[in-house]
């Protein structure tokens, strides 16, 4: 068994509210939101951080990436969204499990 937590979700061994998942993503409610909408979308596959990422995932990074803006429509944000990577302790990483935080549903401050 895992100790990775987001793989753990990913194989439904711990409970997530999913919104969505298909052969190669899961995406679920951050557990502590920052927004009205924060969802993490995460790889079935265990990728520490975007650091590891080698071409042989460039298909996989081109899915997440595209599939943003159709959870975000989904999700009602109209308006716009955020999306955040956190990479590495320096970055604010706690999960090292690769994922996009999406943020969205209210008006978020500038980032300067
Ligand atoms: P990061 O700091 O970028 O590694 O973000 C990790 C996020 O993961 C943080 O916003 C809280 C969320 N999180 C941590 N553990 C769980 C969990 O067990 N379930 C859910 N849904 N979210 C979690």
């Amino acid at each position: 068994m895992s100790d990775c937590i987001f793989c753990r979700i990913a194989a439904g061994e711990l409970p997530a509210d999913i919104v969505h998942e298909d052969e190669r993503v899961v995406v679920f409610k951050d557990i502590h939101p920052k927004a009205p909408v924060h969802l993490l979308v995460i790889p079935r596959q265990h990728i520490p951080s975007l650091r590891e990422l080698t071409p042989e995932h460039d298909a996989l990074v081109a899915h997440m990436v595209r599939l943003l803006p159709r959870l975000a429509e989904a999700q009602g944000l109209k308006d716009g969204f955020r999306t955040v990577v956190n990479t590495g302790p320096g970055g604010g990483q706690e999960v090292f499990h690769l994922h996009f935080h999406l943020l969205g549903g209210k008006r978020l401050p500038g980032m300067a």
